[in-house]
């Protein structure tokens, strides 16, 4: 967290907030800061070693033991193991188990004892002026890969806001076109900043049987969804998780799509119809051991953006496969999978951003930035750099 704190934690109301996602890492962190904050925590921690809390110098953690009074029962109190950091004066970090319990008990504990327990962007909002700082603080939280967090950092500490300062000089050299061009390739970059902090969504669609399951499974490494020779064997939406080069990715195994008289096998075909609409990247799947089909000319009208993949390589004759083009692979043997991997990242990230580049992570920036670029193309230079101010503004906007 920034030491640039909007409000002394000496001089404020005591408020605490969970700083960490519900349940997603190993340790979850409760930020507390405000007058009295080191005495509230006094009362539930006792440190290992002789030195209270109170004379912890600054900067340096204390490893102990948190006990919530209102369990107490018949004179033992469970405790839990936890690590607290002292920032400065009345502003600690409390490092606890991960999971919702932990924290959960600690906010209890603190709650019991004066402090107002608010949301960690509202937390952030009392200590931090520069939006964007605030934005990447809680990004930076649900960052899923150390890539992600990479990005995230460049722009926490300060790789938009240089850019935006070059923008700000077109501005007020009235050279609003040049602005303009130079926010919308800011804004180019935001499909990527939005994907920091959730995966990309890949859908894998075709006919039944041309083996969409079997390559989920190869994809993410194990025997995820059902496979089966028959076709229609999967109805629901079937997702797992998987990191790509250092990207954070969603795969969605869904119903082969075909004509059906079966409601059940309707209803999936629908929902998978809806998976493929809201996905960044499809991949069709056809089966390279069989002769064309009309679904499949189907599905690539209907997909034309589609990355196509041809399955069962493993079965077809090498004469047929050498007419074939695009991705050749078999799900059953795990060939060609690293290829497709890299297609896939070539698809969902075509330019990588250069290290340290500004990259807008947020819909509030792209929207600033947006607004910004409709007033330079005004030819408003005032407007536009007003507009353009609120990026980084106290008050998010
Ligand atoms: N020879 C060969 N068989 C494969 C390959 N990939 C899948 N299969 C087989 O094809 C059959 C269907 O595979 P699935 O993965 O269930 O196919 P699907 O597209 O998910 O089928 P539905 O869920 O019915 O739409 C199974 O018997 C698989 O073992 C491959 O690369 N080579
Ligand atoms: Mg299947």
């Amino acid at each position: 967290m920034s030491s640039d704190a909007v409000n002394d934690p000496r001089e404020s109301s005591l408020t605490a907030a969970v700083l960490t996602p519900e349940g997603r890492g190993a340790v979850a962190v409760v930020g507390i800061s405000g007058s009295g904050a080191t005495a509230v925590c006094s009362k539930f921690f006792q440190p290992v070693g002789a030195r209270p809390l109170e004379v912890t110098p600054h900067g340096q953690i204390r490893f102990g033991a948190w006990r919530n009074k209102s369990d107490e029962t018949d004179g033992t109190t469970a405790a839990e193991e936890l690590v607290v950091c002292l920032r400065a004066v009345d502003d600690l970090e409390i490092h606890c188990h991960g999971g919702v319990a932990a924290a959960a008990a600690v906010c209890e504990s603190l709650s019991s004892a004066g402090c107002r327990i608010i949301a960690a962007d509202e937390w952030l909002a009392l200590r931090e002026a520069d939006a964007v700082v605030r934005e990447a603080d809680l990004a930076l939280a649900k960052a899923r890969t150390a890539r992600a967090a990479g990005i995230l950092l460049d722009q926490r500490a300060g790789a938009l806001q240089k850019e935006v300062a070059a923008i700000e000089s077109a501005i007020a050299a009235n050279d609003c076109a040049s602005a303009a061009s130079h926010i919308r390739t800011l804004c180019d970059r935001g499909g990527l900043g939005l994907r920091l902090t959730e995966p990309f969504r890949i859908a894998l669609a075709g006919r039944p049987n041309v083996g969409k399951s079997s390559l989920l499974n190869a994809l993410v490494g194990h025997a995820r969804a059902l496979v089966f020779d028959e076709p229609g064997t999967t109805r629901d939406v079937v997702t797992s998780r998987a990191v790509f080069d250092g990207w954070a990715v969603e795969l969605a195994d869904t119903a082969g799509v075909r004509t059906t008289t079966s409601e059940l096998e309707a209803a999936g075909i629908a929902a998978a119809v809806r998976e493929h609409g809201r996905a960044d990247l499809v991949l069709l799947l056809r089966d390279a051991s069989e002769p064309a089909a009309a679904g499949d000319r189907e599905l690539l009208e209907r997909y034309p953006e589609a990355l196509v993949v041809w399955n069962k390589i493993d079965r077809a004759a090498a004469t047929d496969l050498a007419r074939l083009t695009g991705l050749k692979i078999s799900a059953l043997r795990g060939e060609g999978i690293d290829e497709l991997i890299a297609a896939i990242v070539g698809r969902l990230v075509p330019d990588v951003p250069p290290s340290s580049a500004a990259v807008p992570f947020t819909r509030r920036q792209l929207t600033v930035l947006s607004d910004v670029v409709e007033l330079a193309e005004q030819r408003d230079a005032a407007a536009a750099s007003r507009r353009l101010k609120d990026l980084f503004a106290a008050k998010v906007t």
